[in-house]
């Protein structure tokens, strides 16, 4: 039975009997995948309890999904399987495999669904079907548990993040690609991705590209793009339209260790015509990809799965249901009023930041003149020194011409005749 058809999904449903989604396979992970770059108080709130995040991918049998998704945490996650046994599929098999992943002391509860079966049903209407209820029945247990208990207790296990797999064919999107793409935006943050990049020349690739964004924006597809905040300093506004710039990212997965032109051990993959680095940025989009989902976006996934996503499916259930949602009393959810609060939290700590500028500007002014006064009475003091040493040599010298003259006359007249009278 999938995963999906086994959770209860309404919300008039006994909220203590609560969806226990399958933990299946549960690792623990040593890694070093970027983790630990992410803000100061996410890493505190990440040492105490660990950061839940979870992922779905979604493509077709032998696409490079369980590859991937290896290669970016570093991990094992997915076993080794084997490919000369066929697969049959008469439904797609939600799989979530869970793994705590551990870097410099950041703990990540990391959650991947798997979807084998995707794409390869006969009537592949119900490929979408199961993915939905997934999706679905997760912010359902979301939404139930939040109706009895406090934000910060309840078992968080909706979707952050659905990782599309694209085969390389350097065509078009499919039709079903598309209405596959169509029926989950929104609810997920949809990333597409090309597998198996190092199949396709760079030319190919750019082609494929373009035509893709075409397709998913002729068919009003959105896509997960990082936003670009007005307060982002300039070094990160480039990074993310550096980002944004690669999707859909056209990706190599390995966990192969290969010789590159230098001799040098990299994760990549031995070609006829030479070696593809799955950490070169010349060669795929594989960095800027984890980069995303792993160091710099994974906060921003969440943020919108939750205030976005969840929240328009939670308002469109409690509609359903005869509810209206007044966001006034939901004041955390409201993203507009959201955004306010940051502002003006934003605008808080510029005020502090000047106060804070301005005393530091005080104190060093002030230091600075205290010096100047220590150089001042050094200087006179010294001044004084060689004024002492000059009237005592003026006065030595005055003496001996007193001698002189004593001895020879006075000093006008020798100059005029000279002592030998020459
Ligand atoms: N050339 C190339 N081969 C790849 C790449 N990624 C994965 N493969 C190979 O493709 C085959 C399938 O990879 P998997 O990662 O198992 O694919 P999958 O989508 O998880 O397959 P299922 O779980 O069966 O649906 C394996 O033989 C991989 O070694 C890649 O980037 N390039
Ligand atoms: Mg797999």
């Amino acid at each position: 039975m999938s995963e999906a058809t086994s959770t209860n999904s309404g919300t008039n449903a006994n909220v203590n009997a609560k969806v226990e989604f399958p933990k299946s396979n549960l690792r623990k992970l040593n890694a070093d995948v970027g983790l630990s770059k992410f803000p100061d108080q996410m890493r505190r709130k990440s040492l105490k309890k660990g950061f839940n995040f979870t992922l779905m991918v979604v493509g077709e049998y032998g696409v490079g999904k369980s590859t991937l998704i290896n290669t970016i945490f570093e991990s094992q996650i997915f076993p080794p399987k084997d490919y000369s046994i066929p697969n049959k599929f008469d439904a797609v098999d939600i799989k979530p495999i869970s793994a705590e992943i551990v870097e410099n002391g950041i703990l990540l509860n990391l959650t991947v669904i798997d979807t084998p079966g995707f794409g390869d049903l006969i009537n592949n209407q119900h490929s979408y079907e199961s993915i939905i209820k997934c999706i679905d029945s997760r912010f359902d247990s979301y939404l139930e548990q939040e109706m009895v208990m406090r934000k910060q207790k309840i078992n968080d296990q909706r979707i952050d993040a659905l990782l599309y797999f694209i085969r390389p064919t350097g065509h078009n999107l499919r039709p079903f690609d598309i209405e596959f793409m169509k029926k989950v935006h929104t609810k997920v943050n949809l990333i597409p991705i090309i597998s198996k990049s190092d199949t396709l020349s760079k030319k190919e690739i750019n082609g494929f590209k373009s035509r893709i964004m075409n397709d998913i924006n002729s068919n009003g597809i959105q896509i997960f793009k990082p936003a670009v905040d007005i307060f982002d300093s300039q070094e990160s506004t480039l990074s993310i339209s550096d980002i944004t710039s690669k999707i859909p990212f056209a990706v190599v997965g390995s966990q192969d260790f290969v010789k590159d032109s230098s001799g040098m051990l990299v994760r990549g993959k031995q070609l006829p015509w030479g070696v593809v680095e799955v950490e070169n940025e010349n060669h795929n989009d594989f960095v800027k990809l984890r980069k995303m989902l792993v160091s710099a976006h994974m906060l921003e996934l969440k943020s919108i799965t939750d205030s976005v996503l969840y929240e328009n499916y939670r308002s469109q259930k409690l509609l359903m249901n005869g509810y209206i949602q007044d966001n006034s009393v939901f004041r955390e959810y409201d993203p507009i009023m959201a955004k306010e609060e940051e502002l003006k939290r934003h605008k808080y700590d510029m005020e502090m930041m000047e106060i804070d500028m301005t005393k530091e500007f005080e104190r060093k002014v002030e230091e600075k003149e205290l010096k100047l006064k220590e150089n001042e009475e050094e200087l006179y003091i010294r001044y004084k020194r060689m004024k002492n040493a000059l009237d005592l040599q003026i006065k030595e010298l005055k003496e001996q011409k007193d001698a002189l003259e004593a001895k020879y006359g006075p000093l006008s007249s020798i100059k005029k005749k000279g002592i030998f009278g020459l």
